[in-house]
């Protein structure tokens, strides 16, 4: 009495993405890129004043080309940062200035106090009513409140006072009320970069004050880089044509588009195809190892499994049914590939350290299928303590970690331990994942998941229990804001792919299941994002 997930086949044929074939590849668009860019380059030398070197930085940033300047934003952001820190008191009491200041400033790592708000404040602490008129400061200062971290109530306020006022706008010119529209769905702090530049350019092509090299240079970027994602998508689905899981394994989701889709929200830019590629498979053997833990195997299939990953050796592979001796080998031909990489490459030995995050995972998916089995429900904190490792985050990140190629040698420990960085990104995803599937999940036949933990454990409605986990993800992100910055061990790069990670949840599972059943919306954004150069 084998059970099946029933899912669906895939949206994208193997022929389809091998044909694939853009424009963008070839040195004409290259060269005129090359030469926007030096355009570009010239623009951020040019603005001398720091609310147009900042609004500069800002359009740079949502249009997706900020990564070609990041020397240059650095520079200008120390500067502005030293001037600010040496007199304190702000020139002119400008909210959209100040706010714009703040989140540039802290999105790149540097200390700024909320206490830079209180001249916003009357004498009773509120912030002034009066500044109510002020859309353009009130959005900056709604979007600037998602960086906050735990116990800061001034952003907290910031956040509420925000949200009355821009809920009702009326009389808002065009541009205005798409941003303010958008920003209430999902805020800036939380979207992956290359939404938010797919998003922006369109809408940044109907700005009156629109500057056209902007807007060309970023276009062109945008399909260029979609190129080289075509090649790497191409290399990944010949892996997975090659591997036959999806054939050997039809009860599985065949996914590996959305899996390659994921990688682009943890890490957009073009250097990072090895990363991109490395990541995409490690998607695709978590969905299927997490169907065979939750659908397909037995008890005592199970048991064996977890035990041949942890003993990490082919041996065990004899005492494993057909079906789940594809998977083993699959995924240890995989992790000893990647280890090989690295070795040749960095002469580190990183099989202790994979082995160890997927012997984690299994033994969480093994937890979760006891539970299953003998119809328990756990609390809420019992059920995370094992659910953010099941939801293999760690695993992610910990072959991202080596896939990147920057790492600090001094942070391995913290990796290890999967240092708090790690935990809130896999507690987001969690979550966000909780909220668009577990509905389904429990059809099915699963394990209780957060929100069915609460309810059992406080008796609340699902529509509370919901609304509870929602609070959970942004108490998470303050947690995140704060242990992803200025004093983590990890390098930019890591901190991005982590913050990446809980920003893609939220994308993936906006609209429901978008990475299992992937629904109308994840295939529109595809096409978007992967498949579609802008016209
Ligand atoms: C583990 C899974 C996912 C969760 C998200 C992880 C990714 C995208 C690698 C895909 F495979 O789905 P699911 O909802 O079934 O996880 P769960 O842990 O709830 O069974
Ligand atoms: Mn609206
Ligand atoms: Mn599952
Ligand atoms: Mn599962
Ligand atoms: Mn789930």
């Amino acid at each position: 009495i084998r059970r099946s997930g029933n899912y669906r086949p895939p949206i994208w044929e193997f022929d389809y993405i091998q044909s694939l074939n853009s424009e963008y590849m070839g040195g004409r668009s290259v060269a005129r890129a090359s030469e926007l860019k030096m355009q570009v380059k010239m623009m951020l030398d040019e603005a001398k004043e720091p609310i147009d070197q900042l609004e500069l930085i800002d359009d740079l940033q949502r249009l997706g080309i900020s990564y070609h300047f990041q020397d240059e934003i650095n520079q200008i952001l120390t500067i502005i940062n030293r001037k600010y820190s040496e007199n304190h008191e702000p020139e002119i009491k400008d909210l959209y200035a100040t706010t714009l200041k703040f989140r540039l400033l802290r999105q790149h790592g540097f200390n700024v106090s909320q206490e830079i708000f209180d001249c916003f404040k009357n004498e009773k602490g509120d912030f002034n009513p009066s500044l109510c008129n002020d859309i353009k400061g009130l959005l900056q200062l709604y979007e600037a409140s998602f960086l906050s971290t735990e116990g800061e109530t001034t952003l907290e306020m910031a956040r509420e006072f925000t949200m009355k006022y821009l809920d009702d706008h009326q009389s808002l010119d065009q541009y205005s009320a798409l941003l303010v529209h958008r920003a209430l769905e999902l805020p800036l702090h939380w979207t992956i970069p290359r939404a938010e530049a797919r998003w922006f350019i369109d809408v940044y092509g109907g700005r009156p004050d629109m500057n056209s090299i902007l807007l060309e240079f970023a276009k062109l970027d945008f399909n260029i880089v979609q190129a080289t994602y075509h090649q790497e998508l191409k290399d990944v689905s010949r892996w997975w044509k090659r591997t036959c899981l999806a054939e050997k394994l039809p009860f599985v989701r065949d996914t590996i588009v959305e899996c390659f889709f994921w990688n682009i929200g943890l890490l957009f830019e073009p250097q990072y195809g090895y990363f991109r590629t490395m990541s995409s498979k490690v998607f695709f053997l978590i969905t299927i190892l997490d169907d065979v833990y939750d659908v397909y195997g037995t008890s005592e299939e199970l048991e064996l499994f977890t035990d041949a990953v942890e003993r990490w050796d082919v041996n065990a592979i004899e005492r494993l049914p057909e079906y789940m001796q594809i998977c083993y080998l699959a995924l240890y031909n995989f992790v000893n590939e990647e280890a090989y990489d690295i070795l040749k490459e960095k002469g580190l030995m990183i099989i202790p350290y994979l082995r160890k995050a997927w012997t984690d995972t299994c033994k969480a998916y093994l937890q979760e299928a006891k539970w299953y089995s003998i119809g328990y429900t756990p609390t809420l904190e019992e059920y995370m303590n094992n659910a953010w490792i099941s939801v293999s985050a760690h695993t992610i990140l910990v072959h991202a970690f080596f896939s990147v190629s920057n790492w600090i040698e001094e942070s391995l420990q913290y990796l290890v331990k999967y240092h708090n960085v790690i935990r809130w990104s896999a507690t987001i995803l969690r979550l966000a994942d909780d909220l668009a599937t577990s509905s389904d999940e429990l059809k099915r036949g699963d394990t209780p998941k957060s929100i069915q933990c609460y309810m059992n454990e406080t008796a609340a409605s699902e529509d509370d229990a919901r609304k509870h986990v929602k609070f959970v993800i942004s108490e998470t992100w303050k947690k995140l804001n704060k242990d992803g910055g200025a004093d983590c061990p990890f390098s930019q790069t890591f901190i991005e792919i982590a913050k990446n990670t809980g920003r893609m949840s939220q994308y993936m599972y906006q609209y429901g299941d978008g990475h299992g059943m992937s629904n109308s919306e994840t295939k529109d954004r595809i096409l978007a994002l992967v498949f579609e150069p802008i016209p």
